[in-house]
């Protein structure tokens, strides 16, 4: 069976691997086509070799690795760098991890926040699954404006 990993943080403020775990367990073929393998650690900074372990150690296809940026400049800085690094291991394995990060300074109203969250999160879960059993899906959606979290912004008069 094929494997599809989610990592996440404790530093989060909302519980943002259940939130893709309960998405892909609603996807066609989840429990006979893929299982989803869920790893937490600390914070954004851990995710880049979690989600490689994932990929090397535990086999999964590819990884939704979500991590929420604190509102301090230092937390900005420190997102650049966990950013870095989970590119770095999807270049290193060869595997798509899909870095989903809410900054807390996206939206002020917790109640919002939480919302950008689901929606982020549940829309890059998808992409994940698409990204492994549905390329097609992501092609018809080219130069679309497509965003995850908020409203997307839509193609440019051609
Ligand atoms: O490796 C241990 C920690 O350094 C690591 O867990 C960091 O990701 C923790 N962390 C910071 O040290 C920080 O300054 C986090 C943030 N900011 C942050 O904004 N979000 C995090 N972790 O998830
Ligand atoms: O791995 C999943 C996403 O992190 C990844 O697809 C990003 O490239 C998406 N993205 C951002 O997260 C962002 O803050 C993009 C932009 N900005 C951007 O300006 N242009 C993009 N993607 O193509
Ligand atoms: O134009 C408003 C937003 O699209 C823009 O601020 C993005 O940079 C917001 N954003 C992130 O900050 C991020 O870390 C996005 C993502 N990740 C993402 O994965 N997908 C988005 N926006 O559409």
């Amino acid at each position: 069976m094929d494997r599809i990993g989610v990592v996440d943080t404790m530093f989060a403020r909302v519980d943002m691997g259940s939130i893709a775990e309960r998405k892909l367990a609603g996807m066609e073929g989840f429990g006979a086509r893929f299982k989803v393998v869920r790893r937490t650690v600390p914070g954004f900074k851990d995710l880049a070799v979690a989600a490689r372990q994932l990929i090397e150690r535990e086999n999964c296809e590819v990884v939704i690795a979500c991590g929420m940026p604190g509102g301090a400049e230092l937390d900005q800085v420190c997102a650049h760098e966990a950013a870095q690094g989970i590119m770095l291991a999807q270049v290193l394995t060869g595997k798509h991890i899909l870095e989903v990060f809410v900054h807390a300074q996206e939206e002020p109203d917790p109640a919002r926040l939480t919302e950008l969250c689901r929606h982020r999160v549940g829309s890059h879960a998808v992409n994940a699954y698409w990204l492994l059993y549905a390329p097609e899906e992501l092609r018809k959606r080219a130069g679309q404006g497509i965003r995850q979290g908020g409203p997307d912004a839509g193609p440019l008069p051609a």
